[in-house]
């Protein structure tokens, strides 16, 4: 049977088990923009395409399935380019399709012609131009192939007008056939046997985990592992609900916002095992004095990440899973001892903490959210303090829980991310923790959280500034505040214009009975929380010292 390359797309959409979404059309989709017209696919208009690519990596991080998202040729192309490389850095599975010019077009400065696949070639894992309409099947299966196997990651298909328009008899592809691509599922014996006598040898194990975990499914095995070894297991931000954050061996967040106890058991552990981790500056500090006195393990499915940053001792290459299983079966059961006991008394000594001083603290709005929702909420964030008090105060359980733009720091990413959360998850509580910066980048999305009636609450900790900007001028510029105070404007106001709920809270009394409302609404909810306006996000480790040079 003759097809438009338009109805193979959305073919091939159904086959790949694609049931939402994100996009904004324009003249080189609208071929696409007709077939999905009848097509059993839901298509969530956005109202800017990085809030498309944005909520389709929050629909990927929250759901594990592929995220997809759809924009014109030249500027809806290179809206999507912010989200596309948020998601690289994340590792997040996507797949992105931009329209492109007629294929006679290309290459002449045409009207809305872009390079996209020049343009994304180091922000995706794998990008095609598709040329002829009788490859295109065949592509799409390959993107999502590669996006979602090995270490996950944005895949972009470019489609000119006329592959999308044409028509050709559609043919099934097969079988994906990708010579020189054969992601490492495995750890090698040599290398686990190595790397269990070293876990096996140590008296200060430490286990250092990743977002890896979270990608891989990894948590159970994780667990297991560091009860067999009671091995304290620190994460980094995209590790959090990895390991749940209750357990007493967990030792929450390392590195610049780390706990003080984190940071002090990587400098004295003697072994480090990192799991799905790569060792970004955040996390280590100053690399020269960064676990010094521990033989390092990576476990990776990405061989690149291993030794690019820091030397290791045994590097292990495999999917995270399989390779905390074959360790498990290598290793025998520790009994507690000194260090078990130091790492106590490091917690008990250095807790997380604040002063309450009867004015509205951040950390207290974020304590209270977990309190109300049961520590069983879906949380995206932005980026700056607020990320990292989410980070510290909501004590995270589960995997898929916590959602942030970890390696890019995108701000503008939580609220168009949630909007995918709430998608995947439309019985679930859904908050976007956001600075009153952030919130201001991609705020036109909630004009799609109404439309489509997803019931997302929007907690800004309003502090008049770009906050983490602000901290950094105050502790390392002799408080001058260059251009981060900020002029808001009225944000319960900007809900209501929207049709949204919008709730404004400056006392601490108010704050429980706000929330209390905003998670029965059935409305997105935006509340407006008036806090303390320097308040710092302590402890903190100083960009490049080591991580026992600790500011609180
Ligand atoms: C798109 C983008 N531009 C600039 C930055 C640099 N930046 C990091 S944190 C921050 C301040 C964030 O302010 P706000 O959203 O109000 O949050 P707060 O730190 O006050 O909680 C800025 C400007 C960034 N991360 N992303």
């Amino acid at each position: 049977m003759k097809m438009t390359g338009a109805q193979i797309l959305v073919e091939c959409l159904k086959e790949q088990g694609v049931d939402v979404i994100f996009g904004y059309p324009g003249g080189s989709v609208l071929p696409i923009y007709d077939a999905l017209y009848d097509a059993d696919i839901k298509h969530i208009l956005t109202r800017h395409e990085q809030g498309a690519a944005h909520a389709a990596d929050g629909y990927a991080r929250a759901s594990g399935k592929v995220g997809v998202c759809l924009a014109t040729s030249g500027p809806g192309a290179t809206n999507l380019v912010t989200g596309i490389a948020n998601a690289y850095m994340d590792s997040v599975p996507m797949v992105a399709f931009t329209g492109q010019v007629v294929s006679a077009l290309l290459g002449r400065d045409s009207f809305q012609e872009a390079d996209i696949t020049g343009i994304t070639l180091p922000i995706t894992k794998h990008n095609y131009l598709v040329k002829d309409i009788n490859d295109l099947a065949r592509t799409v299966k390959e993107a999502f192939h590669i996006a979602s196997t090995g270490r996950p990651g944005p895949v972009l298909v470019d489609i000119p007008r006329d592959v999308s328009g044409g028509e050709t008899e559609y043919r099934d592809p097969g079988p994906v056939d990708l010579p020189g691509y054969h992601p490492v599922l495995y750890g090698e014996e040599e290398q686990l046997n190595k790397a269990a006598a070293a876990i096996m040898a140590s008296q200060r194990p430490v286990i250092y985990a990743g977002g890896g975990v979270v990608v891989a499914g990894a948590h159970q095995e994780l667990r297991q592992l560091a009860e067999l070894l009671l091995a304290p297991v620190t994460t980094t931000l995209m590790g959090l609900g990895g390991f749940p954050g209750d357990h007493p061996l967990s030792l929450g967040m390392l590195g610049m916002h780390g706990s003080k106890y984190a940071n002090y058991a990587v400098c004295e552990c003697d072994l480090l095992l990192a799991v799905g981790a790569r060792f970004d500056d955040r996390v280590t500090g100053k690399i020269s004095e960064f676990a010094p006195h521990a033989t390092i393990i990576h476990i990776d499915v990405d061989p690149a990440e291993i030794g690019k940053n820091v030397p290791v001792h045994i590097p292990i290459v495999g999917d995270v899973k399989n390779v905390l299983r074959q360790l498990l079966e290598r290793l025998q059961a520790k009994l507690p001892g000194a260090w078990q006991e130091k790492i106590q008394a490091w917690k008990k000594e250095y807790p997380l903490d604040f002063e309450e001083n009867g004015r509205l603290k951040p950390q207290q709005v974020i304590r209270e959210i977990y309190r109300v929702t049961g520590g069983q909420a879906r949380i995206t964030t932005e980026v700056g303090q607020h990320q990292m008090w989410t980070a510290h105060y909501y004590t995270f359980t589960r995997p898929r829980t916590f959602i942030s733009s970890g390696g890019l720091g995108t701000m503008g990413y939580g609220f168009p991310a949630a909007i995918g959360v709430q998608v995947a998850c439309p019985d679930e509580v859904v908050f976007d923790i956001a600075g009153d910066g952030s919130i201001q980048m991609n705020i036109q999305e909630l004009a799609t959280a109404v439309n489509h009636e997803l019931p997302v609450n929007v907690a800004i900790l309003n502090n008049g500034f770009l906050g983490m900007v602000r901290q950094w001028q105050e502790l390392f510029y002799n408080r001058r505040y260059s251009y981060t105070e900020l002029i808001n404007p009225d944000f319960v106001k900007l809900a209501e214009a929207y049709g949204a709920v919008g709730l404004r809270v400056s006392d601490p009394a108010d704050l429980r009975p706000a929330l209390e409302q905003a998670v029965k609404e059935s409305r997105p909810v935006m509340l407006d929380f008036i806090i303390e306006r320097e308040e710092n996000v302590l402890p903190m480790v100083p960009p490049g010292a080591p991580l026992n040079q600790i500011i609180d």
